[in-house]
């Protein structure tokens, strides 16, 4: 038996800015989950508001780092992808799946791309339609809302319904995953709140988790929230249980930064609240919607 469930990590490596690999390794270790890495992409920092920074795409070094797994007899209890180096990259996750998926392994796709209506300076329209097959490989994806409207082929809404979302949550769904987790949704008022909701395919039941709204942008909080939720499912909490955990979690980092005078760019000072993740989760929020 393994002493700790491990979890294969396909994702960017940014040396400076909070995000990717970064914060995902911490979280997850923290978690009492072993993180193997295999790096998508080497970067001098993240994409979300820095000039000029240098873009090592890693498409070339992945097959061989999978084939040197397998010849290891590697299994995964988690296969999580996020921000990819190229669309050719989706293709890898999928033989990445195929060959280290076991029957009780979760394979969950982010599909990271965009935020706030616009996509990512490295990402296009090839990513988005290459994407858009490869989450059909999930049992999880956990899209922003933008994300959410570009895997579903619509325009960015800065307003939606609650009916509306269920649709997009079953639309979602119907690409393949079980779990539909949309983060950044628009709540009204929109300056005051925000909120995640989920769909869980196999019983019909959509969740919401709805948050105050902090005036302020931190990029990498997508790849903090996902990595929590998947600690969190994988230490066998319910998926309402796993949503209040990482909004709660996500909800202190923010807050532990917001206070400084400082460039929003490095993303949330995780290393001031990252021991709250072993603390029992607080009475939750989330509610049926
Ligand atoms: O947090 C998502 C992310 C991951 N990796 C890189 C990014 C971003 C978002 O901007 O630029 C390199």
């Amino acid at each position: 038996m393994k002493p700790v469930q491990s979890l294969a990590a396909i994702h960017d490596l940014s040396g400076y800015g909070r995000s990717s690999l970064s914060v995902i390794i911490p979280i997850l270790s923290t978690m009492g989950i072993q993180v193997c890495s295999l790096p998508t992409a080497v970067l001098s920092t993240h994409t979300g508001g820095f000039e000029g920074y240098n873009f090592v795409d890693l498409t070339h070094t992945i097959q061989a780092s999978l084939d040197h797994w397998k010849s290891l007899d590697l299994d995964f209890d988690c296969i999580y992808s996020g921000f990819l180096g190229s669309p050719a990259q989706c293709d890898l996750v999928k033989s990445c799946v195929k060959d280290f998926k076991t029957d009780k392994s979760w394979v969950v796709v982010d599909p990271v791309m965009a935020d706030n209506g616009k996509l990512y300076s490295t990402m296009d329209q090839t990513m988005v339609h290459k994407m858009r097959d490869l989450v059909s490989y999930a049992d999880l994806i956990s899209p922003n809302y933008t994300e959410a409207c570009l895997l579903l082929g619509k325009d960015y809404q800065a307003e939606v319904t609650d009916d509306q979302l269920k649709e997009d949550l079953v639309r979602l769904a119907n690409l393949g995953p079980e779990v539909v987790i949309v983060t950044s949704v628009p709540e009204k008022p929109k300056d005051k709140y925000t909120s995640v909701v989920a769909y869980n395919a196999p019983d019909q039941r959509f969740w919401k988790v709805k948050c105050d709204y902090i005036p302020a942008y931190f990029p990498g909080t997508g790849d903090i929230f996902t990595s929590v939720v998947i600690g969190s499912l994988m230490s066998r909490d319910s998926l309402p249980m796993a949503l209040d955990r990482a909004v709660q979690f996500i909800t202190a980092a923010i807050r532990a930064t917001y206070g400084f005078d400082y460039d929003r760019r490095q993303g949330v000072v995780l290393e001031k609240v990252l021991s709250q993740l072993t603390l029992p989760v607080m009475v939750g929020s989330y509610q049926l919607f």
